[in-house]
């Protein structure tokens, strides 16, 4: 008979909470709501199922402490761990989230091998190549987080500065998630005006351009230093549900993400964010766009950071090494 698609939700907390919501809301299938904070999963889950008959959603939400209830899930988001206080770095979080990755990846590859896994535990690309190392799955099917979100808030900022509608902004973030990633004005456009010109119509000179690609850098610091206990959470979340709606509908969608790359970008088997194409293989290919020299070299920045970030976690952990 039909099933219905099955998503597991590894990480309860503000993320996962915001992800059960829209997935419930979207009817992607049903929920399960896992974490190792007891009851606080079940809690959230009987909460969620309640706005079921208020918004009209027809699906069923549950929460565990138990890896055997992700059994044959489609798609796994991870936000397991822990989030950035003010002041911390997302580097500064790698050797309590390479732990929880590792139980994660195993609790993934022994229930549900074949799923689509999006990671979103920072410090992101390296928590993603070390949740593929651990869960073992294929590398079109373990994707990072990231591009969606920082081209999002790229986008946002560029709305406001122009006085446009979101909707007709697209905006490109390449590079690692971090303050080396690199937003791409050279490829974002509105409704396929290039910032650059619609900048010259406008005005906006190339400082302010500036100041918009430093705010995106830093767009995730900023909302830390608001809210002041904890990170991002709704955009974040919303980001991820584009991505997984992406795998299961077989959208062939194109989406910055930290996909697995090899023999592109002078990258050579290392997660970082790149456009990827987005279907019911998983990462179905990365597409190379052309690049200036400054990009190029604001890219190899960016890599090298991540390069950097994976040696810590091979000296950490001899498992990777
Ligand atoms: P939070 O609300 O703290 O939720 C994390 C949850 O993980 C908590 O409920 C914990 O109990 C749970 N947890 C901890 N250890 C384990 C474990 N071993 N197994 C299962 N669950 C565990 O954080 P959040 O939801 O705000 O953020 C989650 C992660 O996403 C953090 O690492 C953030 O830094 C990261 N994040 C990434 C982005 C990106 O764009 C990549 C954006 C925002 C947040």
């Amino acid at each position: 008979g039909v099933a219905r698609k099955k998503i597991a939700l590894i990480g309860s907390g503000m993320i996962g909470g915001t992800l059960a919501h829209l997935a419930a809301k979207k009817e992607m299938g049903d929920i399960v709501l896992f974490d190792i904070a007891e009851g606080m999963p079940q809690g959230k889950a009987l909460d969620l199922s309640q706005c079921g008959p208020i918004e009209g959603f027809d699906a069923k939400i549950t929460g565990s402490n138990d890896y055997a209830d992700i059994a044959g899930a489609d798609v796994v988001i991870v936000t397991a761990g822990v989030p950035r206080k003010p002041g911390m770095s997302r580097d500064d979080l790698l050797g309590i989230n390479l732990k929880v990755m590792k139980s994660v990846g195993e609790g993934i590859k022994n229930n549900c091998p074949e799923a689509f896994v999006i990671c979103i535990t920072n410090p992101l690309d390296a928590m993603v190549w070390a949740l593929r190392e651990f869960s073992g799955l294929p590398h079109n099917k373990v994707v990072g987080m990231a591009g969606v979100l920082d081209s999002a808030r790229f986008a946002t900022f560029l709305a406001w500065e122009f006085g446009v509608s979101a909707k007709d902004v697209n905006a490109f973030v390449l590079g690692g998630h971090g303050d080396t990633m690199v937003p791409v004005l050279s490829y974002s456009t509105i409704n396929g005006i290039p910032v650059g010109d619609l900048a010259k119509i406008r005005g906006v000179d190339q400082a302010r351009l500036d100041e918009i690609v430093k705010r995106t850098r830093g767009g995730g610091g900023e909302i830390v230093g608001l809210l002041g206990n904890g990170s991002a959470y709704y955009a974040p979340a919303t980001s991820a549900i584009s991505m997984a709606e992406a795998y299961l509908g077989d959208q062939k969608r194109i989406l910055p993400c930290a996909a697995y790359v090899e023999g592109k970008y002078d990258v050579d088997g290392l997660y970082v964010g790149v456009p990827a194409v987005i279907g019911g293989n998983g990462i179905e290919d990365v597409i190379e766009i052309e690049l200036s020299d400054e990009e190029k070299s604001n890219l190899k920045v960016s890599v090298d950071a991540v390069e950097e970030l994976l040696e810590a976690c091979k000296n950490m952990d001899s498992s990777l090494a």
